[in-house]
């Protein structure tokens, strides 16, 4: 489960981001990374993150700069694109804290794609 504190170096997307773990890189720039999700919920299933040390949504848009916020969610419409989902269409996921079932403190945002994906939301 995520740990809400301060951001903290030693999260997963940190070390791909620092290059201390692989990923089958999607897209990046100056500002954002994107690459496959390890355990695909869709026959699409990335996840983009900031390069910035941002725990999550809140955190990002609290404390990230106009042009970091502008980067990042450019950079997805861009990956949905260059994954040629703007057609026939895709979801987008951001999971934050506790009931959010948040499990990696680092912002990211799911994209899923590839079949139709069903209803928004599953019953508990
Ligand atoms: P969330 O529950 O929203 O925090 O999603 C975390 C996602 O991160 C989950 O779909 C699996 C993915 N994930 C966890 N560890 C790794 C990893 O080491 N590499 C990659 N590519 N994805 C990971």
């Amino acid at each position: 489960m995520a740990k809400f504190g301060p951001y903290e170096d030693d999260n997963i997307f940190a070390k791909i981001l620092r290059g201390e773990l692989p990923c089958e890189k999607v897209y990046e720039d100056q500002h954002v990374l994107a690459f496959n999700d390890i355990n695909p919920q869709a026959p699409i299933h990335v996840l983009v993150i900031p390069k910035g040390p941002y725990v999550s949504m809140d955190d990002f848009t609290e404390k990230a700069s106009d042009e970091e916020i502008g980067a990042f969610f450019r950079a997805v419409g861009k990956v949905a694109r260059q994954l040629e989902l703007a057609e026939p269409g895709y979801r987008l996921l951001a999971n934050h804290g506790t009931d959010g079932m948040q499990e990696v403190p680092h912002l990211h945002i799911h994209i899923f794609g590839g079949r139709k994906l069903g209803p928004m939301l599953k019953t508990a």
